[in-house]
């Protein structure tokens, strides 16, 4: 019997998200026409036949082309508030969605820009549906530290509204250890701490991520089970995997579905979440990601169950929230 009714009436929660990676071709469209920003694609359909990528760095090539249309608050208040009303018609309750601010404020785009565009999209939808949207600053690990230093201290203003800091782009040469000391900043601010490792790099960045930058969870991770001590250290301190099946298969991360460990590193009893990504990008929401779970690896109930229990756990709600939820 086919999961989805189930799925559909689950609440769920979030928490590997860019939003930067929700922008729909036809949004893209609309805000390139209203402000005159030139686009290497002659219809929204052209838009989405491109989307076809080798590895994570043809895929962030597009991805940073595209954020080039978001220019004014308005156009952040859209975005977000597109992603927010997917989120309701899928019954996801809570959202933790990063940003990249540096793919803005390169080009001359602040946070002065996108932070009151985020915010007031995410307090409409809680008014609205009741979603709670939490926001993850992330630092561009092609960029340097001082770079990301610089983004720490532009963000200083809207600290109240940022929950935790990330690391995302281009894995591959760029280790956790580049941003040691900026995390270690980061900490003592006082948020929480995620970083992508594990989704294109080796081992060894995960490694680095859990020692270096003391991280709360590791965004995509699936490349642990390449070393049986770091699987037993991220199991025997329940640190959360924030698994992205469809992105993986999009950026050739594996070649076909069948083949994704997340079941296998959820019965080897691991927090693991499932989770969009770049929706838009890699073609599913949040449910599309489930379903392919459902279809390509026989995903059942029970698993489904616990993926969803997990994405609670492996939030940063507070503890009275996470049990109502569970
Ligand atoms: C990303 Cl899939 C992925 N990996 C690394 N950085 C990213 N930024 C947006 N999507
Ligand atoms: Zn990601």
């Amino acid at each position: 019997m086919s999961l989805t009714p189930l799925l559909n009436s689950l609440p769920k929660a979030e928490l590997h998200l860019h939003i930067e990676g929700t922008l729909s071709p036809a949004l893209m469209w609309e805000l390139a026409d209203k402000h005159q920003v030139r686009l290497p694609y002659n219809s929204e359909a052209e838009i989405a036949a491109a989307y076809q990528f080798d590895n994570l760095q043809s895929f962030l090539d597009l991805y940073y082309q595209g954020a080039d249309v978001l220019r004014d608050e308005d156009d952040f208040y859209r975005l977000m508030w597109e992603y927010l009303r997917a989120c309701h018609e899928q019954n996801i309750v809570h959202t933790e969605v990063m940003f990249d601010p540096q793919t803005h404020t390169e080009r001359g785009i602040g946070f002065d820009i996108f932070m009151p565009g985020f915010l007031r999209a995410a307090q409409e939808a809680r008014q609205e549906w009741g979603i709670s949207c939490y926001l993850i600053c992330s630092f561009l690990r092609h960029l340097s530290e001082q770079a990301a230093f610089e983004t720490l201290e532009a963000a200083a203003p809207w600290y109240p509204d940022i929950t935790a800091f990330g690391l995302d782009s281009s894995e591959l040469g760029h280790p956790p250890e580049k941003f040691a000391r900026v995390f270690k900043r980061v900490k003592e601010l006082g948020f929480a701490i995620v970083a992508h490792a594990g989704e294109e790099g080796p081992p060894e960045y995960i490694w680095q991520a859990v020692e270096l930058l003391n991280v709360d969870r590791i965004d995509h991770g699936v490349r642990c089970q390449e070393d049986p001590r770091l699987l037993a250290l991220i199991r025997e301190r329940q640190l959360p995997l924030t698994v992205c099946p469809l992105s993986n298969l999009k950026l050739c991360v594996i070649d076909d579905l069948a083949k994704h460990n997340i079941l296998s590193l959820l019965d080897e009893g691991l927090l693991v979440t499932v989770n969009s990504d770049d929706p838009t990008y890699f073609g599913g929401f949040l449910n599309d990601n489930f379903s392919a779970l459902e279809h390509a690896l026989g995903m059942n109930e029970q698993q489904l169950q616990q993926l969803i229990v997990n994405s609670f756990k492996a939030s940063f709600l507070p503890e009275a929230d996470k049990q109502y939820w569970t």
